[in-house]
């Protein structure tokens, strides 16, 4: 699942927005790497992001989903959570919809994906939109994940989304102590093995608990980190990673994938 954000906060290169242009050339390059879902998102969740509006997250995703669904065969995730951008989403040509809140911020989009037959992710995360990274720790992450996937699939389930449209994603760095989001990687297997009649999403491309490890570098230089860590989450059974280096994580995974088949 190769990201491509259209939020200004995460993608400027200098101007105010990613064009149109910029979001349709990155989405060719990244499917010739090797992508095979393109999961576009308007709403920054990174710390200290501020929420935007409908409105306005309609604006900076929904022409981008139609044009990438007009253009490319690939499926589109979009990483939201509101209902009424969910259903947009999907009216453009959306198949699935990646809710970090796991249904906690608004039940609606489950109804969306009831209706639509989308895919339907189901993330692990902890408090509001304005506290998601300010959550004093738990002290099981592994059960407190848990009982949420329960939780989030039994809402699903109630409003007419069936087990098939469903993964769920531990949510790395949503609410975790940095020991919690290794500890989750560590252990992922645990949880597989608990909720495996669903795929199972990691997302760990360029986020901050790399960086720490590395001595608190930046984005740009996580890369080395996440590769790492992304091999150990396919081998503990990860389905799908979200990754921003489509090209390096596929030759990563391949070559591990390789020397296992033996
Ligand atoms: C995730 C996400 C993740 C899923 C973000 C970032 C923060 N969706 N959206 N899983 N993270 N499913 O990319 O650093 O881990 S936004």
């Amino acid at each position: 699942m190769a990201i491509l954000n259209v939020t200004p906060d995460s993608f400027s290169d200098g101007g105010e927005y990613l064009s149109l242009d910029d979001a349709l050339r990155q989405s060719e390059k990244m499917i010739a790497e090797g992508a095979d879902i393109i999961d576009i998102g308007g709403e920054s969740t990174r710390p200290g992001s501020a929420a935007v509006s409908v409105d306005e997250e309609m604006r900076r995703t929904i022409p981008v989903i139609s044009e990438v669904a007009k253009r490319f065969e690939i499926p589109i995730s979009i990483d939201t959570t509101k209902s009424d951008i969910a259903r947009l989403a999907v009216d453009a040509g959306a198949e699935i919809i990646n809710d970090i809140s796991g249904l906690r911020f608004d039940e609606q989009i489950a109804n969306v994906a009831a209706s639509s037959k989308a895919g339907l992710v189901l993330m692990h995360s902890r408090g509001t939109f304005e506290t998601l990274h300010s959550q004093p720790p738990v002290d099981d992450i592994l059960a407190d994940v848990a009982a949420d996937f329960h939780r989030a699939i039994a809402v699903a389930s109630a409003r007419g989304v069936r087990d098939e449209q469903i993964a769920l994603d531990v949510g790395l760095g949503f609410g975790k102590t940095q020991e919690q989001n290794l500890e989750l990687l560590a252990k992922l297997d645990k949880i597989v093995a608990e909720f495996k009649a669903y795929p199972m999403l990691v997302g760990i491309s360029r986020k901050s608990f790399v960086g720490k490890i590395l001595g608190d570098v930046p984005p740009t230089e996580r890369l080395g980190g996440s590769l790492a860590a992304a091999i150990i989450a396919v081998r503990k059974g990860a389905n799908i990673l979200r990754v921003h280096d489509v090209k390096e994580t596929v030759s990563a995974i391949s070559m591990a994938l390789a020397i296992d088949a033996i």
